[in-house]
């Protein structure tokens, strides 16, 4: 049985081979410092309620694809303490905003792994069995084993929420199309520092086709999803 999602700008997947086996929501850096009071993203001085919009969204998202039994992968971006994987201008750059990667604040070490700001907050953690990918990166294939992990469970497709719509989706989402995996970016379950941003990435998505995927609300993935 061919299943769709009602999706622009083509209904998803391309080939209606939408099933919990072959397919894995990815959820995308909802951690403390880019969603929480004193992390990153608050330092840096951007608007909190932008990139929390998609929290509940996601909630709602997750309890259906695991009573329906789809893959949930979720990611970290975040740095090792020694910050031997920290590239200078990245740091250099985060200091420039008054919110160094690696400095301390008021949710730990900046970025760090292990310190209360990198960890995934707490209406979104992962349940025990669901994949973590640490990366240093925007990208979530950048540095990571997550290729080898959707390819041996045999993934062909990838639904894309999380945080920012403009930087890590966007870069994992564009990468995973360039690796073959057929995308669906969900405007709701995603969020960015900016507004304008976040519509324009979504946009981006939709041109020529879908050049890097499908945008769909969580809605209508769930209507497709539900048994
Ligand atoms: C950023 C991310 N914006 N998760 N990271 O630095 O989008």
């Amino acid at each position: 049985m061919k299943r769709f999602v009602e999706s622009e700008p083509y209904p998803y997947p391309y080939n209606g081979d939408l099933r919990p086996e072959n397919t894995a929501i990815i959820v995308i850096d909802m951690q403390t410092d880019f969603c929480g009071q004193g992390g990153y993203v608050d330092k840096m001085g951007y608007d909190l309620s932008l990139t929390r919009a998609p929290i509940q969204p996601i909630q709602r998202l997750l309890e259906i694809a695991r009573t329906e039994g789809y893959h949930i992968i979720h990611t970290r971006e975040g740095h090792r303490p020694d910050l031997s994987d920290l590239p200078a201008n990245k740091r250099w750059r985060s200091q420039q905003t008054g919110a160094g990667i690696g400095d301390p604040g008021p949710c730990g070490k900046i970025l760090v792994r292990g310190e209360p700001g990198w960890e995934i907050i707490p209406e979104l953690a992962p349940l025990p069995g669901e994949a973590i990918i640490d990366k240093p990166g925007k990208g979530s294939f950048y540095a990571t084993d997550l290729d080898l992990l959707l390819k041996l469970k045999g993934i062909q497709n990838l639904v894309l929420t999380g945080i920012t719509t403009d930087v890590c989706v966007h870069t994992t989402m564009r990468d995973a199309n360039d690796r073959g995996y057929e995308c669906l970016l969900l405007s709701d379950c995603t969020g960015a520092t900016d507004y304008g941003n976040h519509l324009a990435a979504l946009h981006m998505v939709k041109m020529q086709g879908g050049v890097f995927g499908a945008v769909a609300e969580s809605e209508a993935l769930m209507r497709a999803i539900k048994s």
